[in-house]
C-alpha cells in the first residue's frame, strides 16, 4: 500500500471540536466525578480533597484560570486513578468588590451581573474538560449560603472573637470603604491602587490576635508542604517579637506611660519619648499651651499613608506635647513628642527612643535638637552622636550602672528585665504584628451583617431563626461608593423591631469582607444543600483537611491566614477536628505575554477563547502543564500550541495503529517496549505526587515515540506490548488532555470513560534494567565479579574494578602497572 492509500483507509488526523462536543455529552450522562461521601465515610475507600480556589465572577475566564485548573486537574484525575474517593468541588466567590465594581462600571445591577458572569464561567470550566463534582457548586451571595456566614459571625460574636470597636482604620479614597491591613499593599488599596488614608471609624473586627501565636506556631507543621515563600510571608504578617513593656511617670498624671521596646537593654539611651500622634494617648497627654501646635499637626498627620510615615527615610516630623516624663531606672527627667513615625495600633502606641541606636529615633533627635548618648560600643563604629549612624550591634555597654561587664544583647535584655519586674517597672512581653481583622464595609455588594441596633438593648444579635438577613435588592438605586452603605438609606430594610425588645431598632447598614465568605466554602462543599449548620459536621471530618490547595501566590496572607483562622476557631467550637485546612498547598505561576504581564494597555492580552477556538481545549491544556514546574512563570508568546496539536493527533494515531484484540494479555510482548511502558508509569506516580506534572507530560511523549517505532520498523503494531503501550498512553494523557485520552481509550476497544479506568499495576520485574556480569582478575586469577549495566563505559568499569573490596584485597599495597579493561565484561589489573 502506498502511503496515499493508507491515509483513505485511516484517518491520520481527528477533528478536535467534534470530539469535545461529543465526549461533553458523554460526560454529562455518565457523571464520573461525582464524590461518594458514603465511601468515604464507610472506610470503603480513602478520600482525596482536591481544592483550587474558586474565581470571582468578574469576566469570563481568562489564560490565569486555564493554567491553574489544567494543574490542578492533574493532580485531582491522577488519584482517581489511584483509587481514591476524590471530591474535587468547585463555586463562585461571588459577592465583594471585585465583582460589585465591574457592575457598577457596565451599569449594571451586581446580582444580574454577577450570576450573568457565572454562567459564562460555568460554561467555561465545562468545556475545559475539568473534572470537578458540580453537584457540589455553590455561589457565596445565595442567601442558601450567606445564612451561614451570618450565623458564623453570630457564634463568633458570642465567643468575643467579633466586636466593634472605634479606631483609626485605613480608608480607601476611591472604593469609598475601609480596607483590612492585609488589603494595604505598599500603602495602596489591593482592589484599585488608590493611596490609601486613615480615618477614624467604628467597625467591625474579628479578633484574629487571640490565635495569633497558635497561627505562627503550626506554621512549622505546614512548613514541609507549602510553599517557602507562603510560609514566610505569615510569619512576617504575624511578626512575633519579644521585648518589654516599661513604665514612665508622666508629670502630672497618675496612669504611667507605657511603651513597647525590643531593647529594654538601652534604657539609660532613652532621651525622649514619642507617642503616636494619631492615638488617643496622644491628645490625652498634650499640655494646654501646645494643645493647638498639636491639633494641627495631626491633620497633617491624617492625610499621610501609613507607608510614607515608616519610610526611614522620610524627613521627621512632629510636635512637643508640653510634658514630661521620669526615666525609669535613672530617674531622668525627658521630654514627651508625637509624631508620625510612631504607629497608633503596634505596641503600645508609644516608645522610648533611643537615638544612638535606633535610627528613626536618630533622624528626630537631629531635627529637633535633641540629646543622643550612646550605650552600647560597638567594635569599629563611631559614636552616633558624630556620625549619626544609629548602631544596633553587639559591645560593650556603656553610662548603663545595671549591665556593667555584660556582654551582648540577649543577656543585656534579659538582665534589664529582670530588674525592671524586680521593681514593678515593667514585665517581658511578647508582641505581635498582626491586627484583628477589620471585616466590615460600607459597600452594597456582600453579607449584612446580623446584627441590630436598639436604643434600649444596643447591639442585638439577628436570632438564628431570623437567618438570613437578606440582602435587599435596591434596584434602580445608586450604589456607588459614597462612604456610608446603601443599605443605610433602605429604611424598609434597616427599620425593625428589636428581636430583644421589640422596640424600635435599626439594621447594622454594613456588609462583610468578601474575605469572610472565602474563609470557610471549603467546608461547605463537604456537604452542600446542608440545612441544619454551615456544614455536616461528620462530613466535614471525613474529607478535611483538603489534601492539596492550588492558587495564586497573591493570597499567601490574606486568605490562607483568615482561612486558618475559621478552621482554628471551629475546631475550639468542635465542629472540626483539624486544626489546619489545607494540609498542602501549590501555588502555580503566572501566564504573560511577550516578557510582560498580560494588560489591556500594552496590548498584550491573550484570549483563552480564541486560543480554544484555534487549538482546541486539549492542546492548550498540554501546553499549559508542559510549559515548566508549575511555579514557574509561562510566557506565552514563547508556546507551541500548535506543537502540542501535532503532539496529541501523533498519540491518537497509535489508537488506530494497535491491531491486537482488547484485553489481550500483555505478557510475552516485546520486552523493551514493555520496559518502557512500566518504566514511564512508574516514574509517573514519584512525579504526579511529586507536582513534576511537566515531567509527567515529557515522559509520555517518550512513551508515544517509543510506541510508533515498535509498530514502524520492532514489533510490528500486533504485539501486545504494543496495545499495553498505547492504552498507557491514554490514560497519561487524560490527566492533562482528556478529549483525545477518551477517544484513543474508546478507539482502542474500550468503554467510556477512561477517567473511571484502573491505573496500570506495574510489573516490578520490568524495572530492573538489564546487567551483564564483568570478571575482575588480579594477576590472571580472578577475585571478583561485578553486575553492571551492557552500556557501561571503559573509565567506569575500571572505576568500579578497582574500587571492589576484593580486588583491593588482592592487589595489598603492590603498586597497580596496568588496567586492561574489556567493557562490559572483563577487567584485568596487572601488578
Ligand atoms: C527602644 C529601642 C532601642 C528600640 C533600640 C529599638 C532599638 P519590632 O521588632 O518590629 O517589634 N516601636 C515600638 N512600638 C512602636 C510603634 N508603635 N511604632 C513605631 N515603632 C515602634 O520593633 C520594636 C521596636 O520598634 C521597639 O523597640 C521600638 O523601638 C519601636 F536601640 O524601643 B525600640
Ligand atoms: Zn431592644
Amino acid at each position: 500500500m502506498t502511503a496515499e492509500t493508507e491515509q483513505q483507509a485511516e484517518p491520520t488526523s481527528y477533528d478536535v471540536a467534534a470530539v469535545e462536543a461529543k465526549w461533553q455529552q458523554v460526560w454529562d450522562e455518565l457523571q464520573p466525578f461525582v464524590a461518594d461521601d458514603a465511601a468515604v465515610a464507610s472506610g470503603e475507600r480513602e478520600k482525596r480533597y482536591a481544592l483550587t480556589m474558586f474565581p470571582y465572577p468578574s469576566g469570563d475566564l481568562h489564560m490565569g484560570h486555564a493554567e491553574v485548573t489544567a494543574l490542578h486537574d492533574v493532580m485531582a484525575r491522577y488519584w482517581r486513578f489511584r483509587g481514591y474517593e476524590v471530591m474535587n468541588p468547585m463555586g463562585w466567590d461571588s459577592f465583594g468588590l471585585p465583582a460589585e465594581n465591574a457592575a457598577i462600571r457596565n451599569d449594571e445591577h451586581p446580582a444580574t451581573y454577577t450570576y450573568a458572569n457565572i454562567e459564562t464561567q460555568y460554561e467555561s470550566f465545562r468545556k475545559f474538560g475539568l473534572s470537578f463534582d458540580w453537584s457540589r457548586r455553590l455561589h457565596t451571595s445565595d442567601p442558601e449560603y450567606y445564612r451561614w456566614t451570618q450565623w458564623l459571625f453570630l457564634r463568633f460574636r458570642e465567643r468575643g472573637l467579633a466586636y466593634r470597636k472605634n479606631s483609626p482604620v485605613n480608608w480607601c479614597p476611591n472604593d469609598q470603604t475601609v480596607l483590612a491591613n492585609e488589603q494595604v499593599v505598599d500603602g495602596a488599596c489591593e482592589r484599585c491602587g488608590a493611596t490609601v488614608t486613615k480615618r477614624e471609624l467604628t467597625q467591625w473586627y474579628f479578633k484574629i490576635t487571640e490565635y495569633a501565636q497558635e497561627l505562627l506556631d503550626d506554621l512549622d507543621v505546614l512548613a514541609p508542604t507549602w510553599p517557602d515563600r507562603v510560609i514566610t510571608a505569615q510569619r512576617n504578617w504575624i511578626g512575633r517579637s519579644e521585648g518589654a513593656h516599661v513604665d514612665f511617670v508622666v508629670e502630672g498624671r497618675d496612669e504611667p506611660l507605657t511603651v513597647y521596646t525590643t531593647r529594654p537593654d538601652t534604657l539609660f539611651g532613652a532621651t525622649f519619648m514619642v507617642v503616636a500622634a494619631d492615638a488617643a494617648l496622644a491628645e490625652e497627654l498634650v499640655s494646654e499651651e501646645q494643645r493647638s501646635a498639636y491639633e494641627d499637626y495631626r491633620e497633617q498627620v491624617r492625610r499621610a499613608s501609613e507607608i510614607e510615615r515608616l519610610a526611614t527615610d522620610r524627613p521627621k516630623t512632629g510636635v512637643f506635647l508640653g510634658v514630661h516624663a521620669t526615666n525609669p531606672v535613672n530617674g531622668e527627667r525627658i521630654p514627651v513628642w508625637a509624631a508620625d513615625y510612631v504607629l497608633a495600633d503596634y505596641g503600645t502606641g508609644a516608645i522610648m527612643a533611643v537615638p544612638a541606636h535606633d535610627q528613626r529615633d536618630l533622624d528626630f533627635a537631629q531635627a529637633f535638637d535633641l540629646p543622643v548618648r550612646r550605650v552600647v560600643d560597638v567594635p569599629g563604629a563611631g559614636d552616633p552622636a558624630e556620625t549619626f549612624e544609629a548602631t544596633v550591634g553587639d559591645g560593650a555597654y556603656v553610662d548603663t550602672p545595671l549591665l556593667e561587664g555584660v556582654d551582648g544583647k540577649a543577656e543585656g535584655v534579659r538582665r534589664t528585665i529582670e530588674h525592671l519586674e524586680g521593681q514593678g517597672l515593667g514585665r517581658g512581653t511578647v508582641n505581635f504584628r498582626l491586627r484583628d481583622w477589620l471585616l466590615s464595609r460600607q459597600r452594597y455588594w456582600g453579607v449584612p451583617i446580623p446584627v441590630v441596633h436598639c436604643e434600649a438593648c444596643g447591639e442585638v444579635g439577628v436570632p438564628d431563626d431570623q437567618l438570613p438577613v437578606t440582602l435587599p435588592e435596591l434596584r434602580g438605586a445608586d450604589l456607588k461608593p459614597k462612604g456610608v452603605s446603601p443599605l443605610a438609606a433602605a429604611t424598609e430594610w434597616s427599620q425593625v423591631a428589636c428581636p430583644s425588645c421589640g422596640g424600635p431598632a435599626t439594621r447594622d447598614s454594613d456588609t462583610m469582607d468578601t474575605f469572610v465568605d472565602s474563609s470557610w466554602y471549603f467546608l461547605r462543599f463537604c456537604s452542600p444543600g446542608y440545612q441544619d449548620g454551615p456544614f455536616d459536621v461528620e462530613q466535614a471530618k471525613a474529607w478535611m483537611p483538603a489534601d492539596i490547595y492550588i492558587g495564586g501566590v497573591e493570597h499567601a496572607v490574606l486568605h490562607l491566614l483568615y482561612a486558618r483562622f475559621f478552621t482554628k476557631v471551629l475546631a475550639d467550637m468542635g465542629m472540626l477536628d483539624v486544626r489546619e485546612p489545607f494540609a498542602a498547598q501549590l501555588n502555580q505561576g503566572v501566564v504573560i505575554n511577550q516578557g510582560k504581564k498580560m494588560s489591556k494597555s500594552l496590548g498584550n492580552g491573550v484570549n483563552l477563547g480564541a486560543q480554544l477556538e484555534e487549538f482546541g481545549v486539549d492542546a492548550v491544556r498540554l501546553t499549559l502543564v508542559f510549559a515548566g514546574p508549575p511555579e514557574d512563570d509561562i510566557d506565552w508568546a514563547d508556546m507551541s500550541p500548535a506543537g502540542s496539536l501535532r503532539f496529541l493527533q501523533r498519540a491518537w494515531r497509535l489508537s488506530g495503529d494497535v491491531t491486537s484484540e482488547v484485553g489481550t494479555p500483555a505478557e510475552g510482548g516485546d520486552v523493551a517496549l514493555r520496559r518502557v511502558t512500566h518504566r514511564t508509569v512508574d516514574d509517573a506516580q514519584t512525579l504526579v505526587e511529586g507536582h513534576r506534572f511537566n515531567v509527567v507530560v515529557a515522559r509520555t511523549m517518550e512513551l508515544v515515540n517509543a510506541t510508533r517505532k515498535a509498530i514502524d520498523s520492532g514489533c510490528g503494531p500486533a504485539d501486545p506490548a504494543v496495545r499495553e503501550a498505547a492504552e498507557t498512553v491514554a490514560r497519561l494523557l487524560s490527566l492533562v488532555a482528556p478529549y483525545v485520552a477518551e477517544e484513543m481509550w474508546e478507539r482502542l476497544g474500550h468503554q467510556p470513560s477512561v477517567a473511571q479506568a484502573a491505573w496500570p499495576v506495574v510489573d516490578p520485574a520490568l524495572l530492573v534494567e538489564e546487567s551483564v556480569t564483568a570478571v575482575v582478575q588480579v594477576q590472571g586469577k580472578v577475585r571478583g565479579r561485578l553486575e553492571v549495566p551492557p552500556t557501561i563505559s571503559a573509565a567506569d568499569l575500571e572505576a568500579a574494578a578497582l574500587a571492589d573490596p576484593a580486588v583491593v584485597a588482592a592487589i595489598a599495597d603492590r603498586p597497580v602497572r596496568k588496567v586492561i579493561v574489556r567493557e562490559p565484561k572483563l577487567v584485568n589489573v596487572v601488578v
